[in-house]
């Protein structure tokens, strides 16, 4: 009922931050380009094969002087693994504690999502991912988000060679995204889903341009084959949007979705770490993926605060200086100066500066040593605990209930649902 809302809201306005003058409203009125690396997983930055670095295109990208890349932005995902972080980052909400959100409540659920309230400001809006459309539900809960486009399967080329495990090769995928991008009215909020760093890690041998691991798990060691892949097929997306002038109108944001190794190879990940062994802390640590943020003029360097996807929206919105005081999200803007630094795991567990929760045990987030807590510590985690607990289950009554049914943002207008329609073409030539 409209009454559960009340503890939310106490929390969200409880949560907001102050913004960082050296970053509000830095890309106002700029296209906003996000680019959802499939299950890129942060150690993947400055990694070396034989002495090669694995995403050389990547790594310049992260360490660009307009670039700011963070350095401890961790995955929030659970079994909703892509769609949760869709979720998280498109309306500051959680997964569930099962199942995928976008599947079960995509369709019928209110959203204030990012597409629709940037709509309301005068984006358009639009999708693009070369899977099949109705894969976690996307073509319905793009539509509750206020999804203009969904340039989906259809809409692009194929041929037999085009595609490998779950759909398009990312660099046909990129370079046929890029001549829609050119047609969107701007600005623009543009998000590309690519596919093929997607666990098998397949990739036909004409475009294998890279030593695989030698760990000796066939399930890890291709990984960094597709990741190379992946970087290249960037490197080439970045070419595009330089000849067609949006890079420098463009605000890009890159993020990981997921791990693409799972915990379930710790003797692999041991070695790809070059360690003697992995603890529940390396695993927890582990979860790290890429956030970058990137626009011309923008403050660049290595932010070293916590965080993870549920803050990326209250972040966008900061950079775009789109007033977000008002809508209920669970994250906190990235760039804030004073911010609780709380990484909220799915399983209830959780990482901050100080303290790593894994599969219940406490660790000291500097040493990774097992903690012996003070009483001090222990009161500190307990109230990071409490933090962590009331902030999932918060979230999973906004869902749950759909509760942004009854909530009135302030200037903006519910999604009517029926006036989407993702006319899928027959491919563009
Ligand atoms: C499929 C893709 C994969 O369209 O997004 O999702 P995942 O298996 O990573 O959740
Ligand atoms: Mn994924």
């Amino acid at each position: 009922s409209a009454s559960d809302l009340n503890s939310v809201k106490r929390f969200v306005r409880q949560n907001k931050t102050a913004v960082n003058p050296t970053y509000y409203g830095r890309a106002k009125g700029r296209n906003v380009i996000i680019i959802h690396l499939e299950s890129f997983q942060q150690f993947l930055i400055n990694y070396k094969v034989n002495g090669r670095e694995v995403t050389p295109n990547l790594n310049r990208f992260y360490r660009n002087q307009n670039t700011v890349s963070f350095d401890n932005f961790f995955h929030q995902v659970g079994q909703g693994k892509t769609s949760d972080a869709e979720m998280m980052l498109e309306n500051s909400l959680f997964g569930l504690p099962q199942g995928s959100a976008m599947t079960t409540y995509g369709a019928q659920n209110t959203f204030q999502a990012a597409p629709a309230i940037l709509g309301q400001h005068g984006y358009t809006s639009a999708a693009f991912h070369g899977d099949v459309p109705s894969f976690w539900n996307r073509d319905n809960t793009y539509k509750s988000w206020g999804y203009n486009y969904f340039f989906s399967s259809s809409y692009y080329k194929t041929k037999p060679n085009y595609s490998v495990g779950y759909g398009l090769k990312d660099k046909i995928f990129f370079r046929d995204s890029a001549k829609y991008l050119q047609m969107l009215p701007q600005p623009f909020y543009a998000k590309l889903i690519t596919l093929t760093n997607h666990y098998p890690y397949e990739l036909d041998k004409a475009n294998v341009d890279f030593p695989a691991t030698k760990t000796g798990d066939k399930t890890v060691d291709p990984y960094v084959q597709t990741a190379h892949y992946l970087d290249e097929a960037f490197g080439e997306f970045l070419t595009y949007l330089k000849q067609a002038g949006l890079y420098k109108k463009s605000l890009l944001v890159l993020y990981g979705d997921h791990y693409g190794i799972s915990n379930n190879h710790r003797p692999a990940i041991a070695q790809l770490l070059h360690k003697d062994d992995i603890t529940n802390y390396d695993l927890a640590q582990f979860q790290k993926v890429p956030f970058m943020v990137h626009t011309p003029g923008l403050k660049g360097g290595i932010n070293h605060t916590y965080g993870g996807e549920i803050d990326v929206l209250p972040t966008l919105f900061d950079l775009l200086g789109i007033n977000n005081q008002k809508t209920i999200q669970f994250g906190q803007d990235l760039l804030a100066t004073h911010r609780r630094q709380i990484v909220a795991f799915r399983d209830g567990d959780f990482v901050t500066p100080q303290y790593t929760k894994s599969s219940g045990t406490v660790y000291n987030t500097k040493t990774g040593a097992v903690l012996d807590p003070t009483k001090k510590q222990q009161a500190q985690i307990d109230q990071d605990q409490n933090y962590v607990t009331t902030q999932l289950s918060l979230s999973d009554r906004v869902v749950q209930g759909d509760l942004l049914r009854f909530y009135q943002l302030k200037a903006f207008k519910t999604v009517d649902k029926k006036k989407y329609n993702y006319k899928y073409a027959t491919g563009m030539d």
